[in-house]
């Protein structure tokens, strides 16, 4: 009665969540889809959530690996971190329990860039997966799954599992048939090819994923939509940030280093990201393409509006109003829209071709230019590095941005020195807080020094840095990267210890 499951074959193998998450095994690698909420499934997880807490209360034993796109839902990371049943957790998450559990020491996490997941499984780095648990949006009557809102590491879990467990999600818009392109060309070194893009909005692949039905366990229809967080709406500061990077923009046209609708952007997750997609869209470029990781409600607007003529991501990650908006006007999206595996959504030889503007939000920089993306005062996880990493390094310009401090001024995002790099400063050209923006290009460290503090500090922070950098520049014994030693990471112990980096 269910007609998305078209395949003969899948008839006799649909089940219950809570039956399909008995077939998991202790101890498993399991690998589940789903990127920033999108395209997660959404029952068997909460039913393996159920069996765990019932096994722990009996007091066995029994945990999961869990590998996915990127961040999950609730349903997955929240509810298995609950009960303390993820053993290792890889490649990103976001998730307030998981997040503590790491933070307490009770769930191990291994925080990968995202390119390299799929291929580090192919390689054999992690050992054997077990299990892959993915939503789909429907089954072709030949077999072939027609993917959800993201398409992650899909490929290669569904290649890469001895037993596959489908979610079939009919509140998931068959309007999505078609706006995916898998990548089934990607070999082991030393076969490997080049991949054939030239363009943002290249379609290489197929528009629908393989699946070897002889590894089906479970089919489970399921009736859900995704998890869909809204944004904080853009403040001031959020405003101010865009509008640097505008100006800076504008000056690269000028200056001829930039072509007249810039280069594809790439454009991190969050509230920072998506205030600087609206300042875009009210901007002054036209005909702009984007080839990024995730598309956040800005790039819908900016496709809306004609203002971005494409974009090619791996997963939405939408308000509730914005899956409405997308799903009602699906027709109008589908040919501006391209959903990647994440090895091609991020992956480093196609941002260097492409010519990305990569732009990032950050926790802290340093006035060296190196840029903490992941830790809290240098010891606590917050998300983790995500596609940061593999955009940042290779990109045709690189940028960071956050606001210049955080929690009512306690914290300056600006320090000394970072209490954890994420990018070192070879990876980070431009820094952006809403007090200005730092061209690092070509400076050496002590000439970065000077524009990071002046440009972007907070004036409540802007003497201490000057304090400290003059000092250190005194009394260091090398002049390239001047440090005080015992001091550089005083400001977060002071945090630590007082509840400011304020004397
Ligand atoms: O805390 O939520 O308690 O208020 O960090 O900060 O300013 O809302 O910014 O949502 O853009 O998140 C780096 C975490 C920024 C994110 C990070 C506190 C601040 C607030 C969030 P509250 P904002 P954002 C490709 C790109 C890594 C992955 C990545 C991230 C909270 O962008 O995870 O780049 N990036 N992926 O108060 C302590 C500081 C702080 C601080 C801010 N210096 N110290 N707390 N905060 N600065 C896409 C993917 O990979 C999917």
């Amino acid at each position: 009665t269910f007609d998305r499951i078209q395949y003969p074959g899948f008839q006799d193998k649909i089940m219950t969540a809570e039956q399909a998450a008995a077939l998991i095994p202790e101890h498993a690698n399991v690998g589940m889809s789903g990127f920033t909420g999108s395209g997660a499934p959404k029952e068997v997880p909460l039913a393996l959530a159920k069996r765990i807490e019932e096994l722990h209360a009996q007091g066995k034993e029994f945990k999961i690996g869990l590998w996915t796109g990127a961040s999950t839902a609730p349903e997955i990371d929240g509810a298995l971190a609950k009960v303390n049943g993820i053993n290792m957790r890889m490649p990103y998450q976001s998730d307030p329990i998981a997040r503590q559990r790491i933070n307490e020491g009770s769930m191990q996490y291994c925080d990968i860039h995202l390119s390299h997941v799929a291929q580090f499984v192919w390689f054999g780095f992690y050992g054997k997966l077990n299990v892959a648990v993915v939503e789909v949006t429907g089954v072709l009557p030949d077999g072939r799954l027609i993917p959800s809102t993201s398409v992650g590491n899909n490929k290669t879990w569904l290649e890469q599992a001895d037993m596959i467990i489908l979610e079939v999600n009919d509140r998931q818009s068959m309007g999505l048939a078609g706006m995916h392109d898998i990548y089934y060309g990607t070999d082991l070194p030393p076969r490997r090819k080049p991949i054939p893009m030239v363009k943002p909005s290249d379609r290489i692949g197929e528009p629908y994923l393989r699946c070897d039905p002889n590894k089906v366990i479970a089919v489970v229809p399921t009736h859900k939509s995704d998890r869909n967080s809204p944004f904080k709406p853009a403040d001031a500061e959020f405003v101010q940030i865009a509008g640097h990077l505008i100006e800076f923009f504008e000056h690269e046209v000028k200056k001829g280093r930039l072509p007249a609708n810039l280069l594809p952007l790439q454009s991190g997750v969050g509230n920072i990201a998506n205030a600087v997609l609206a300042g875009l869209n009210k901007g002054p470029f036209e005909n702009l393409t984007a080839y990024t990781e995730v598309l956040q409600d800005g790039m819908l607007e900016m496709l809306r509006t004609g203002k971005l003529a494409s974009a090619s991501a791996t997963a939405f990650s939408l308000s509730p109003e914005a899956e409405k908006e997308f799903t009602e006007n699906i027709d109008f999206y589908r040919d501006k829209v391209v959903l990647r595996p994440q090895e091609i959504s991020n992956h480093p030889e196609l941002i260097r071709r492409l010519g990305l503007i990569a732009m990032n939000a950050m926790i802290e920089a340093d006035i060296y230019g190196n840029v903490n993306s992941t830790h809290v005062m240098g010891s606590s996880i917050m998300n983790g590095i995500g596609g940061s990493g593999d955009f940042a390094r290779n990109a045709y310009l690189s940028i960071f941005m956050a606001k210049s401090s955080a929690k009512k001024g306690d914290i300056s995002c600006i320090v000394p020195m970072v209490s954890h790099t994420d990018h070192t400063e070879h990876d980070v050209q431009i820094l952006v807080t809403e007090q200005g923006l730092a061209d690092l290009r070509g400076l050496s460290p002590k000439q970065r020094a000077k524009v990071v503090i002046e440009n972007c500090a907070h004036p409540d922070y802007r003497p201490m840095l000057k304090d400290y950098y003059e000092r250190a520049l005194k009394t260091a014994p090398g002049k390239h990267t001047p440090m005080l030693l015992d001091e550089a990471l005083s400001w977060h112990q002071r945090f630590n210890d007082t509840g400011s980096m304020k004397p």
